[in-house]
């Protein structure tokens, strides 16, 4: 581990982001069969970015392209543009699915930098016949320099822009020599765009964002489509549910809402078995916008005493970084994501973590004075 470790700095102290385009450029320019994997959990930037570079791969000419998925795709996915596209390998064990992947002679991962977010939920001897160089391994990402990206096996082009689309269409698209982007790819892209963006809204939207905006509507996206679209109604309905049960620490400007056992039984009574697939715009609408509460913090317990969370802090002016606060911490085996929005794992239940983080922000508030 100690060699891996040793690489890691290597790697982060040399990476050289254009140097990665080159190298990736290089692979998928012999590359004949081409496996492309989006991540869990689902959303815009990971299928649409998907779906953009395997019809650039397919328009360039390779044999086989495939874009899949290790994990169910939900219902709020049906409508998606081009999601019967993606294969559902969520079912295969991971000898069937080292099967599959000896048949392709390249692996792009993307919109994720955590292994289990792609490889699915059993990855060991997958990750084992990567890391034995069986198969090389193109990663695209914009979530920070964190494990895949550490990875010596993996070529990671990787950046910190406002989706992975950004970070595709700027490296590798945009430069690509070998076809103009057209109209479903930029429609892909943009579509993925304005997910990671909340239609251009939150704090990850830079210049280089519209710039690549300006473009993909030059190419033929359809902001007018994308603008329409229609949020399910159990998304509405969480809402409801769900504010009712969001707690309040004005000292800590913190507000939460945990999900016990007791409250998933209701839940999928009330919405099925998939509950979990509409708090998005929950978080969206009402964790980042009370006024006097920086930090919004949804967790949920898990069957075993653990439980996994999530944020969305208020990112401008003095807050703490999450991400900071919670990473190495005792019970907190697992942190990721972005400063605005990101989450993890805790080794203890939901009401267990909020005591964790609570202890955590007073000694950050205490700092400060
Ligand atoms: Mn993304």
């Amino acid at each position: 581990m100690d060699t891996d470790k040793a690489q890691d700095t290597l790697k982060q102290k040399t990476y050289d982001i254009e140097d990665a385009t080159k190298r990736a450029n290089d692979l998928l320019k012999h590359a004949k069969k081409v496996l492309i994997l989006c991540s869990s959990p689902p959303d815009a930037d990971s299928f649409g970015t998907g779906l953009a570079i395997g019809e650039w791969l397919q328009k360039s000419g390779k044999d086989e392209v495939q874009v899949a998925s290790r994990y169910p795709i939900p219902d709020t996915f049906v409508d998606f543009p081009g999601i019967e596209e993606i294969k559902i390998l969520a079912e295969l064990t991971e000898e069937e699915f080292i099967e599959t992947l000896s048949q392709y002679d390249l692996l792009i991962v993307e919109d994720t930098p955590i292994w289990s977010k792609v490889l699915g939920n059993e990855y060991d001897k997958i990750l084992q016949y990567l890391r034995d160089g069986q198969k090389p391994v193109i990663h695209i990402d914009h979530h920070g320099n964190q494990e895949i990206h550490h990875s010596d096996f993996v070529i990671s082009v990787s950046a910190e822009l406002s989706s992975t689309a950004e970070v595709f269409y700027t490296y590798l698209l945009r430069k690509s020599e070998t076809l103009h982007i057209d109209t479903k790819i930029a429609d892909h892209l943009y579509l993925a765009i304005v997910g990671d963006t909340g239609y251009f809204a939150y704090e990850n939207v830079s210049a280089s964002t519209f710039a690549v905006a300006s473009e993909l509507l030059e190419a033929g996206a359809d902001h007018d489509k994308w603008h329409d679209i229609n949020i399910h109604k159990n998304a509405i309905d969480f809402i409801g549910w769900a504010i009712q049960k969001t707690r309040y620490d004005a000292d800590l400007k913190l507000m939460y809402l945990v999900i016990t056992p007791k409250e998933q039984e209701e839940l999928e009574q009330i919405f099925g078995t998939d509950w979990l697939d509409y708090n998005h715009y929950y978080k969206a609408v009402v964790l980042r916008k009370v006024r006097g509460y920086d930090y919004g913090i949804f967790v949920y317990d898990q069957p075993d005493g653990t439980s996994k969370f999530s944020w969305r802090t208020r990112n401008y002016g003095e807050t703490a970084d999450l991400r900071d606060l919670l990473a190495g911490a005792e019970h907190i085996p697992q942190v990721g994501g972005h400063r605005g929005a990101g989450g993890g794992t805790c080794g203890l239940n939901g009401d267990g973590f909020i005591d964790i983080l609570k202890n955590k922000l007073r000694q950050y508030f205490d700092n400060l004075t």
